[in-house]
C-alpha cells in the first residue's frame, strides 16, 4: 500500500473545502451536503459501538424489499441518514437499500441539485457477532440542474461514471471514512475525543497485484468452470507469482473492499448457478465501491464490463463483481474468457 504521509491536521470539512477548487461548479451546497452526511455517520458509529448495550441488536418484525428480515440497526441507520439529509436543501431525491422505491424530499423542504444513494448498514448479518459493518454512499447531480421540483427515478438510475462523489464508513476497530470526489481516495479516521474525522491516509494507491483473494468459497461448486480454474490457479505453489494467495473473507463488502484497497488483491462476488446476477447491488454498493477502487488505481468489472459503465434499469438491480488490484482483476477476466 502506498499513500502520501499526512503531516497536516485536516478535518474532513476542511478537506472538502480544499477539494472544492477541483469542482468549479460546486457551491457551498456540496460541502454542506457532506457535512450533514458525516453527522449521520457519526451518529450511526456511536450506536454501532453501543449496539449490545442499547437493545438495538436483533431483528425488527419487518422485512425489506429483498425479503430480508430488517435488523434494528439497519432501520435505525436508514432513519438517521434520512433525517439528517431530508431538510438541508441539497438533495432532490434519495434511494436506499432499505426502501423499495425512490425517497422523495418532504414537500415542506427545498429541493437541491444532488442525488444521494446509500446502503445504510452493509453487512448487517454481522451486527450480532460484533464484526465490522459499514455504510456506503453515492452522490450524483440531478439530470436537470435548473429544476427545483421533486427528483425522479431517472435522476437515481444514472450510470456509475456520472457519480460526483462516493465513499463508505467502516465501523471496525476504528471508524474510518473513505471518500473520493474524483481526485483520488482519502481516508479519514474518527476521533471521538474531538467528534471529528481527521485525514489519515491521503491519495491511497493500490499495488498492481496483491496476494489476497476474497470470495465466499462455499459456493465453489456453483461457479463457472473458468472461475473454478482461476481459484485453483491461485492455490498453486508458485513463489514468483506470490501463490498460493491468502484467502480473507469477512462477509461485509465494505470491510473486504477496505482491506483490498489498503493491501491489494481481489474481492469477488460472482454470479453462480443459483444467483445469475450475483448478490451485491449496483447502485448503492458496487458503483460507489468501484469509484473508490478505480480512483486508487484498481479495476472493477462484472467479469467482462466496467461496473461504472453499466446502465441501471432498476434501483435494486444486482451485478456480479470482481474488483481490486488491476493485475488481479485482469487475470480473473482472462480465466472467465476461456470456455
Ligand atoms: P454471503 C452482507 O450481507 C452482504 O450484502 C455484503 O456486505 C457481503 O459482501 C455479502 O452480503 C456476503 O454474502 O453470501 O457471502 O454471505
Amino acid at each position: 500500500m502506498s499513500f502520501l504521509k499526512v503531516s497536516r491536521l485536516v478535518t474532513i470539512e476542511r478537506h472538502i473545502a480544499e477539494e472544492q477548487q477541483y469542482h468549479p461548479t460546486a457551491t457551498g451546497e456540496y460541502s454542506r451536503l457532506l457535512r450533514d452526511l458525516t453527522l449521520a455517520l457519526r451518529i450511526i458509529a456511536r450506536d454501532v459501538r453501543r449496539a449490545g448495550l442499547n437493545d438495538i441488536l436483533g431483528m425488527t418484525d419487518s422485512t425489506n424489499v429483498h425479503g430480508e428480515t430488517v435488523k434494528k440497526l439497519d432501520e435505525f441507520a436508514n432513519e438517521v441518514i434520512f433525517r439528517a439529509m431530508d431538510h438541508g436543501g441539497h438533495l432532490c431525491v434519495m434511494a436506499s437499500e432499505e426502501s423499495e422505491g425512490i425517497i422523495q424530499i418532504p414537500q415542506e423542504y427545498p429541493k437541491g441539485k444532488y442525488v444521494l444513494l446509500f446502503d445504510p448498514l452493509d453487512g448487517s448479518s454481522n451486527i450480532d457477532v460484533n464484526t465490522t459493518i459499514g455504510t456506503i454512499f453515492s452522490i450524483y447531480r440531478r439530470l436537470d440542474p435548473s429544476s427545483i421540483d421533486d427528483g425522479t427515478e431517472e435522476d437515481v438510475l444514472q450510470p456509475g461514471f456520472k457519480q460526483v462523489a462516493a465513499g463508505y464508513a467502516c465501523y471496525g476497530s476504528a471508524t474510518t471514512l473513505v471518500y473520493t470526489s474524483g481526485n483520488g481516495v482519502d481516508v479519514f479516521t474518527y476521533d471521538q475525543t474531538i467528534g471529528d474525522f481527521l485525514l489519515t491516509h491521503e491519495k491511497v494507491r493500490m499495488p498492481h497485484k496483491g496476494k489476497i483473494y476474497s470470495v465466499n468459497e462455499g459456493y465453489y461448486l456453483r461457479w463457472s468452470d473458468g472461475l473454478k480454474r482461476y481459484i485453483d490457479y491461485l492455490k498453486e505453489n508458485h513463489a514468483e507469482t506470490s501463490r498460493p494467495y491468502t484467502l480473507r473473507y469477512i462477509g461485509t463488502a465494505v470491510a473486504d473492499i477496505h482491506r483490498t484497497l489498503i493491501y491489494g488483491g481481489i474481492f469477488m462476488y460472482p454470479a453462480d448457478s443459483h444467483n445469475p446476477h450475483g448478490k451485491l447491488r449496483l447502485l448503492y454498493e458496487l458503483n460507489p465501491l468501484a469509484m473508490i477502487i478505480e480512483q486508487a488505481g484498481g479495476r472493477a468489472t462484472d467479469g467482462y464490463n466496467r461496473i461504472l459503465d453499466i446502465i441501471p434499469t432498476h434501483i435494486h438491480q444486482r451485478s456480479p463483481v470482481f474488483m481490486g488490484s488491476l493485475g488481479d482483476v485482469l487475470e480473473v477476466e482472462y480465466y472467465l474468457s476461456q470456455k
